[in-house]
């Protein structure tokens, strides 16, 4: 497939936010955006979303011929040649993904095959990570837990089975949680305290319980903010230990400040829990070998514009395995109605996918997920 006709524009987001949409050869891919954003995460564009669009509107590609995945690599390379670039992530990470995401797409339709079949042997469908109850920087209430998301992860055989047992427990819940309004990402909004939900979803039957506590959110000069008490490392590692405990937590994303690979060793206690890196690792290839190196996790979650080149992405996935890390496709905040993640959470062979639960921007991944897990069979 030659690569021709690539055009972008801007869209909007599930926020109402300003994206990027690519399409070339008239197949479209767009990239979403975060909100609780890590600090080292590659920058979305390379001088501001109009110019990055503007650019791709005007770039005439030379004659580039793709025919694998592997070939995405020859864009790259003529990004970082024509804009004289140390690594074409510096082209911005939301353009060159949706960039990387659409020629993918062109390729699969011109071979009349589906996206996820142009990764060798893809065979294993994710296990859901939902996002049932919220607080932190992606909820607008007033009082609301200090944690960002509260985490439904079911434990069925199929993942059709998987995302109805998340969808009942999620309708329970919204009877429970004293308000029926929903945060960024679909999750209900509430008053309750952490513990106050932590302790409904430990309730709950047939799921394994999970915080994203994004913790840098609400750290500050050395210390964690809760709503009456202000703790520091070494009585936040205690803090997660126990709430671990108590409540049975089977995953713990961000339990420490995204510089503190060492609070995070200290957290890892036992290979039952997972404990996940995400503001920490921020999709970078270097910080998840500081993390391997420093034990600081035992899986990690991977936001494919985090990073932005999708060659990396692999090379992330194969660390991963290597190291025996799990694997967490990732959606943003800010979501599109694209649903590609779905497919690439196959075709590189992730553990599981977070993609939320409700609203039409997560469901699309979701059903997308049904869809391949019905064609595998
Ligand atoms: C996270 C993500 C997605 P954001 O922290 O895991 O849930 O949030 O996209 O705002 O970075
Ligand atoms: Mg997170």
């Amino acid at each position: 497939m030659l690569l021709k006709r690539v055009k972008a524009k801007n869209i909007k987001d599930s926020r109402s936010d300003w994206t990027i949409e690519v399409s070339v050869n008239g197949c479209k891919a767009s990239s979403p955006s975060g909100k609780s954003k890590g600090k080292y995460e590659t920058p979305s564009f390379r001088k501001s979303l109009n110019w990055n669009i503007k650019i791709l509107n005007s770039l005439n590609f030379p004659n580039i011929n793709i025919s694998s995945f592997n070939d995405i690599l020859k864009v790259e390379s003529f990004l970082k040649r024509k804009f004289k670039l140390k690594n074409a992530k510096q082209f911005g990470a939301n353009t060159l993904f949706a960039l990387e995401s659409a020629v993918l797409k062109a390729l699969a339709k011109e071979k009349n095959i589906q996206l996820f079949q142009l990764f060798p042997k893809p065979k294993k469908i994710p296990v859901p990570v939902g996002n049932a109850i919220g607080g932190g920087l992606h909820s607008h209430n007033k009082n609301k837990p200090i944690f960002q998301e509260f985490l439904l992860i079911p434990k069925e055989k199929k993942f059709k089975d998987n995302i109805k047992v998340m969808d009942s427990i999620y309708q329970q819940l919204k009877k429970q949680v004293q308000t029926n309004e929903k945060n960024d990402e679909g999750a209900w909004q509430t008053p309750l305290n952490n513990e106050q939900v932590l302790k409904l979803l430990s309730q709950q039957k047939n799921i394994r319980v999970g915080i994203d506590a994004a913790a840098s959110s609400f750290y500050n000069n050395k210390y964690y903010n809760y709503r009456n008490k202000q703790l520091n490392t070494a009585a936040q590692v205690s803090y997660i230990h126990s709430l671990i405990k108590q409540y049975n937590l089977f995953y713990i994303e961000d339990p420490l400040q995204e510089e503190d690979f060492q609070g995070f060793a200290k957290v890892m206690h036992s290979p039952k829990h997972l404990i996940v890196g995400d503001d920490l690792t921020a999709t970078q290839i270097s910080r998840l070998k500081k993390a391997i190196k420093t034990k600081s996790i035992n899986a990690m979650i991977i936001k494919p514009n985090q990073n932005g080149s999708l060659i990396e992405l692999k090379q992330i996935f194969d660390i991963c395995k290597k190291h025996k890390i799990k694997t967490i496709l990732s959606h943003r905040s800010g979501e599109t109605m694209d649903n590609a993640l779905a497919d690439l959470a196959v075709g590189f062979g992730a553990d599981f996918i977070k993609c939320g639960i409700a609203t039409k921007w997560r469901e699309v991944k979701l059903k997308r997920l049904v869809e391949i897990e019905k064609s595998l069979k």
